[in-house]
């Protein structure tokens, strides 16, 4: 018998633990070891019972995810045709869950007749967060142990749930009381089940899913959810495979299953979301860190500015349960902060985000002060003021004072020079950027951005520290933007540009949101504040001594006093949540391309796809070759995570992957070419992308 698989036999039970680290994903290998110990116990007469478990604590994480897309995937024996034998054996199997049961892990579960978890158990089918739908009878069985709705909804939000709700909805037979006693608990389990003489009970058993569900129950799940899929494909198969559920006998369900599955793993946005997967544990390895480095302990955290941005990041630790201090200069400002910090709980309360009384519990771990001696004992401390680069320098040098040895300081600033600020302190290794995005106890990304001396150790403890509160850390270089707000400097530009070729705001938003975009780049402007790009446009144009006339349409609205949503007017005219083009800003446009000499036409919706997505790839493969990223990766992690760039296509530089390095290229070069003295400076290809082609790469990396 394999070394993945270990098998007892304990007076008339068959043990068959799973050993396959690190999370028992269902292999080539795994499956034909799994499927050998499934025969053998179900042909020994001695076995009258059969308990399967993970050897060391997980249950299983499902299919391996790198075998999709590879011959592996289905080779013999395939997941869907080794559970249907082992939901065949007529002796009681128990699941015993331990940790995690996912997607193929939670199939497994449910081809035995009885599942035991843990407390700590979590389960469910993610498979839609990787573009496929369970392949191996999730969509067949599940609708069968617990009602087609709540499988639906279990499957499309691809949701992980712990084990008390997994017990309510009939996932779980059992909860063992510890995850020291779930073995035994299932042993005890097995016997009383071959004490009563229980049968197998295969799910195959169970009353049809579409028995008492009303004809049009599908029909109308699907227009009530349908227009929150957008292009995505796998949620329309899940829909397919559930309807299957409901019409066809199991076996012919399972057949079905299987064909949407194939089709679904086939498809490019399954590629996409395998990439995010890997690049988000990619992104954990930083070079020059190793893995088991110690890291330093942060019991305690302090924020300085209880602005918004700052508020926010004192909740994100609060919400994690690290008590955080925030520090203002004045009473009224540190007031009102708190008091926005409740406001923003109490509103979650009422959306039901929130227990009413978890407010309190969260509000007694902020801690309000105006004495930066109160963060003597803070571990992380992290300044999000704003002001000159003198009074931040100014920060960092008192904080020098009064913190202990060993805290971390950290600045939340997006577009200063971290080395500068490290070089006023006397421990510049002890500091690091974290730039969270707005709104910060909502957006996943923060960018942790390295000086040329951050310690290593410091580095690895702001990564798990940001893993901890629930974020998810991508590495950047110092550089003005860091990764995102550079990539968008070019993105936004081009916008501009185009309205002032012909295109109108609405016209640009359309285009990127019908991509997938969460929100278009006009939107995006006016909801940040156009004084606030204002700002980041002007200290960049100080640095460009040439065509700057995109920063023009944003100048004027500026002096305008035109500043986005809150004033009602900016790119666009907003009315309540509705926006809308506004003549007013088309004349504009009008007149500044009549000074500017810019040709005006109606614009292609093609085109303003190009422009914009091109010049945001370009700069994010200049930034890959400056080693600000690490990795295309980590900037297709950024832009889904903190723009809204659809996890479908897999960020913009797998996105440009996909669309041919090559292509790419000579897109570039056409617009360079066709648009002038414009063209010919903003257009340039990147180097690394030019040695990329000329080398017949398709990926984009350093090279
Ligand atoms: C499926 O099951 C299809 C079926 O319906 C039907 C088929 C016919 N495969 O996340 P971590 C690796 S689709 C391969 O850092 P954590 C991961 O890459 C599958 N590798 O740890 C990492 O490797 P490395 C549905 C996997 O504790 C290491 O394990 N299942 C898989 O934060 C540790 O992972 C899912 O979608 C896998 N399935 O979180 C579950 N899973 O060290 C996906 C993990 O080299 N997995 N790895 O970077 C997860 O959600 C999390 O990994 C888990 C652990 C919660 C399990």
């Amino acid at each position: 018998m394999s070394d993945l698989i270990h098998y007892r036999l304990e007076e008339g039970l068959a043990l068959i633990g799973l050993d396959r680290a690190p999370v028992n994903a269902l292999d080539q290998t795994l499956r034909a070891a799994l499927s050998d110990a499934c025969e053998r116990a179900a042909a020994d007469p001695r076995v009258l019972a059969i308990i399967l478990h993970g050897e060391r604590e997980l249950f299983s994480a499902g299919s391996d995810i790198k075998e999709f897309g590879t011959d592996a995937s289905f080779a013999e024996p395939d997941l869907p045709s080794t559970l249907t034998r082992l939901a065949a054996i007529h002796k009681p199997v128990i699941a015993a869950l331990g940790k995690v049961a996912l997607g193929g892990g939670l199939e497994l579960a449910l081809a035995c007749g009885y599942r035991i978890g843990e407390p700590n158990l979590r389960v469910g089918l993610s498979e839609i967060n990787l573009g496929l739908l369970p392949g191996a009878g999730g969509t067949q069985r599940l609708p069968r142990l617990i009602g087609v709705e709540s499988a639906l909804n279990l499957i499309l939000s691809g949701k992980i749930i712990g084990a008390e709700n997994a017990r309510l909805l009939g996932l779980l037979d059992r909860i063992a009381p510890s995850a020291e006693r779930l073995l035994d608990e299932a042993r005890e389990y097995a016997y009383e089940l071959i004490a009563c003489r229980a049968p197998a009970r295969p799910v195959e058993a169970w009353p049809e899913p579409g028995e008492g569900l009303p004809d049009d129950f599908l029909a109308r799940y699907r227009a009530e959810h349908e227009p929150t899929w957008k292009s995505r494909l796998a949620p329309r198969l899940v829909l397919l495979a559930l309807e299957a559920a409901c019409l066809l006998p199991l076996d012919e369900g399972l057949l079905k299953e299987l064909a949407l599955f194939r089709q679904a793993e086939s498809s490019r946005q399954s590629k996409a979301l395998r990439h995010v997967f890997f690049a988000e544990r990619e992104a954990a390895r930083i070079p020059g860190v190793c893995a088991d480095l110690p890291l330093r302990k942060i019991m305690r955290v302090a924020v300085i500015g209880a602005g918004t941005m700052g508020g926010e990041i004192a909740m994100s630790f609060a919400n994690a349960g690290i008590p955080v201090a925030l520090l203002e200069s004045d009473g009224q400002a540190l007031d009102r902060g708190l008091t926005q910090i409740r406001g923003n709980y109490e509103s979650s309360v009422r959306c039901g985000r929130l227990r009413p009384e978890q407010v309190q519990s969260r509000m007694d771990l902020i801690f309000g002060t105006l004495d930066y001696a109160d963060l003597s004992e803070a571990d992380l401390v992290i300044a999000a003021v704003f002001g000159t680069p003198e009074v931040r320098q100014q920060v960092f040098r008192t904080l020098d004072k009064v913190c202990k040895p060993g805290a971390i300081l950290a600045t939340n600033i997006s577009s200063l020079d971290l080395d500068a600020i490290a070089a006023t302190v006397t421990r510049p290794h002890d500091v690091v950027g974290l730039h969270f995005f707005s709104p910060a106890s909502a957006m996943r990304l923060v960018e942790v951005v390295r000086g040329e001396v951050t310690a290593p150790d410091v580095l690895a403890t702001v990564l798990d520290t940001a893993r901890r509160i629930g974020k998810l850390p991508v590495i950047s270089g110092v550089g003005s933007g860091f990764i995102g707000n550079r990539m968008f400097e070019p993105y936004a530009r081009e916008a501009n540009r185009l309205v002032l070729e012909g295109a109108t705001p609405a016209q640009v938003d359309r285009v990127l949101t019908e991509l997938g975009l969460n929100m278009g780049v006009f939107s995006m402007l006016d909801l940040a504040g156009i004084d606030m790009g204002f700002l980041a446009c002007d200290s960049n144009r100080a640095g460009i001594s040439h065509d700057a006339s995109y920063c023009r349409l944003g100048e004027e609205l500026h002096a305008m006093g035109r500043y986005g949503q809150k004033t009602g007017r900016g790119f666009y005219l907003h009315e309540g949540r509705n926006r809308k083009d506004d003549a007013e800003v088309i004349a504009l446009a009008e007149r500044l391309a009549g000074e500017l000499e810019i040709p005006r036409d109606p614009m292609d919706d093609q085109e303003i796809l190009e422009r914009c997505l091109f010049t945001l790839i370009n700069e994010g493969i200049q930034l890959l070759d400056e080693g600000i990223a690490l990795r295309a990766g980590d900037i297709d992690l950024v832009w889904i995570n903190g723009y809204g760039f659809p996890a479908h296509l897999g960020g913009p530089m797998h996105y440009a992957e996909q669309l041919g390095l090559g292509n790419l290229l000579v897109g570039l070069q056409r617009y360079r070419q066709t648009l002038g003295e414009y063209g010919e400076t903003w257009f340039k290809p990147a180097p690394l992308l030019e040695r990329l082609v000329a080398a017949g790469r398709k990926r984009i990396e350093r090279f």
